[in-house]
């Protein structure tokens, strides 16, 4: 059947028969293989009823492609389909109608050219918000009813939409980008948590106390310290939340700030984000709660008594609708791409490079102050002290925790690697070159798989010792070479006499060596709406907004004034639970 349609078309273009597909769109290109059914499975497409997630779509794709797995197996360049994005919509590189776009390229520079690069630009469908259109949305009648409205489809939004569905409600899961994942998909290093089958097999003696006194020294005590209980005692059962849908959360590491090992991630060094959204991504489809893509919610709605009514939606296809609501879970995601909100809450990082996806622009926090939310902690950002010299790309703490050393321009150390970050970033900043670099060894290079990503990316420098890797990066030779040999002996007595890091798990010593230039980028944004510990939003009196929940970094108070490595994913799992479970109760009068 594939072969025959694509035999019709390139039979049509032969022939001259497909004019249209000589304008070089996509879609026209498949319309000659037999009519726009080809791809809508009807020649009656009616463009304003498209369904805005476009997986329909999206199965006409794979019907004749192949998966996107099998697309990725059979790729050997740079191949978006093999990419840390997972399972995502053809569509949403392949916009058939008008010009491609290769969506990685929010983050990266890839060369790649996409077919059909010569069609006309899209139209944006969500430039801004259309307000006569909103009010007319929340005039009309609600086109649909849920009892809890999910905002955002990060790992926050997918483990809360999870938990209200498995809790009896009615649930709607709404993604305003065109593929799930947010920020979490982003998240390399893992997920902390104690008192897990994982910790117990490696011997680690940690204890729900200690992870709580180094996530409060860590925020500079800032923290709210109920929350932060919340935090480690539902760690655990959200790993085996996690497990129980097929995540591998098999290693633990050490992350900067903690006492122990207690950041759990995939086996191999692979980066967690990816990996957990893929599951959760997965399990909202057979839970049946799978994110509604290209979906952007514009504003929340509250009745005459200030509860929940429910939400305006700006769908890509279907235009602007209301959806009535008993709850609403806000999983928005932090701030840290919307410049002018850095601009007005952390003016120092205006300017600043972001390791964010595009989707954190904070408009769950705006939705939330038009109606009366309050704040915690808002104007507390966190610069990641090691995001790839002029780059977005993240390079994760893991690097550091499996052993890599930070070194400045000149190649001397001069700061514990596995400091908080606040002190790391500061410490970097503080350098002539506001930069540094992180050095390492093969052994670190076939430790930890993320290095080979950053390595396929370009960014490493390669050289067989460490002299020439100085004279490659421009560092002085014997101030790298005595850092090197200072750092090993340190590592084989046992004792940083430099700078006191506790953990120095490899040396620095088996050729090829590596290293890697970074610098402080945007990574978290602490604060957001203040929330109580069944995860309702409270207002500027600090009562609970009836009906309104929210979890992970749209929220302020878990993480205090700096955030830990690897706590972000555990909030997301542990409040984005929480949120789901405690708006559907709500919701169904529980
Ligand atoms: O939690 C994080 O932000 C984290 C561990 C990031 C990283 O460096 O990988």
């Amino acid at each position: 059947m594939k072969k025959q349609l694509i035999a019709l078309a390139v039979a049509a273009l032969m022939t001259g028969a497909a004019s249209a597909a000589q304008t070089g769109v996509l879609a026209n290109f498949h319309s000659a293989m037999g009519g726009c059914a080809v791809c809508h499975g009807t020649d009656k497409v009616v463009p304003n009823a498209i369904p805005d997630d476009e997986y329909a779509l999206n199965k006409s794709c794979t019907n004749c492609h192949g998966s996107y797995d099998k697309l990725a197996n059979k790729s050997k360049k740079i191949d978006p389909h093999g990419s840390h994005l997972g399972n995502v919509n053809c569509t949403s590189c392949h916009t058939a109608h008008v010009k491609p776009k290769l969506v990685c390229n929010d983050c990266h520079t890839f060369p790649n050219k996409m077919p059909f690069a010569d069609a006309p630009e899209a139209k944006k469908w969500d430039d801004g918000i259309d307000a006569e259109a909103v009010l007319k949305a929340e005039a009309a009648a609600p086109r649909e009813t849920a009892d809890v409205v999910v905002i955002g489809a990060g790992s926050t939004g997918m483990n809360a939409a999870i938990s209200a569905k498995r809790a009896g409600a009615n649930v709607l899961l709404l993604e305003k980008h065109v593929f799930s994942g947010g920020n979490s998909m982003l998240a390399a290093g893992g997920y902390n948590a104690v008192g897990t089958k994982q910790q117990k097999a490696k011997g680690i003696k940690d204890t729900p106390e200690a992870y709580v006194e180094d996530t409060m020294k860590g925020g500079r005590f800032k923290n709210d310290r109920e929350l932060v209980k919340i935090l480690a005692e539902e760690s655990a059962s959200g790993v085996e939340w996690l497990e129980s849908m097929g995540a591998d959360l098999s290693e633990v590491k050490r992350s900067g700030g903690a006492r122990v090992d207690r950041t759990h991630r995939p086996t191999g060094g692979k980066s967690v984000g990816p990996h957990i959204v893929d599951v959760l991504r997965a399990q909202s489809e057979k839970d049946g709660v799978a994110p509604r893509l290209n979906s952007r919610v514009v504003k929340i709605l509250t009745d005459d008594n200030h509860r929940i009514a429910g939400v305006i939606v700006h769908g890509k296809h279907t235009g602007y609708y209301k959806v009535a609501a008993k709850a609403v879970v806000l999983a928005t995601g932090g701030y840290g791409m919307n410049q002018d909100m850095i601009a007005v809450y952390r003016p120092t990082f205006k300017g600043m490079t972001s390791s964010n996806n595009v989707t954190s622009t904070g408009d769950g926090i705006k939705m939330a102050l038009n109606i009366g939310a309050s704040m915690t902690d808002i104007d507390w950002v966190q610069a990641h002290p090691t995001v790839g010299k002029d780059s977005r790309i993240l390079i994760s703490e893991t690097v550091r925790g499996v052993g890599a050393i930070m070194v400045n321009t000149d190649g001397a150390r001069f700061i514990n690697e596995l400091t908080t970050r606040d002190r790391a970033s500061d410490a970097i900043l503080k350098q002539p070159s506001r930069s540094a670099w992180l050095v390492f060894d093969s052994q670190l290079y076939s430790k930890a798989k993320m290095v080979r990503g950053y390595d396929h990316l370009g960014m490493l420098k390669k050289a067989d010792t460490v002299e020439d890797l100085a004279k490659l990066t421009g560092m002085k030779a014997d101030v790298l070479a005595k850092t090197v040999s200072d750092y090993n002996r340190f590592r084989s007595a046992g004792k940083d006499e430099a700078f006191g890091r506790a953990d120095m798990p490899l040396s620095v010593e088996k050729a090829p060596f590596y290293a890697v230039m970074v610098a402080p980028g945007i990574h978290h944004t602490m604060g957001g709406v203040a929330i109580n510990t069944m995860s309702q939003v409270l207002d500027i009196q600090s009562r609970p907004i009836p009906g309104l929940y929210a979890a992970g970094e749209v929220t302020g108070g878990v993480h205090g004034f700096n955030r830990l490595g690897g706590n972000a994913v555990a909030d997301t799992v542990v409040f984005g639970r929480r949120a789901g479970e405690h708006a559907a109760a709500f919701a169904l009068g529980k």
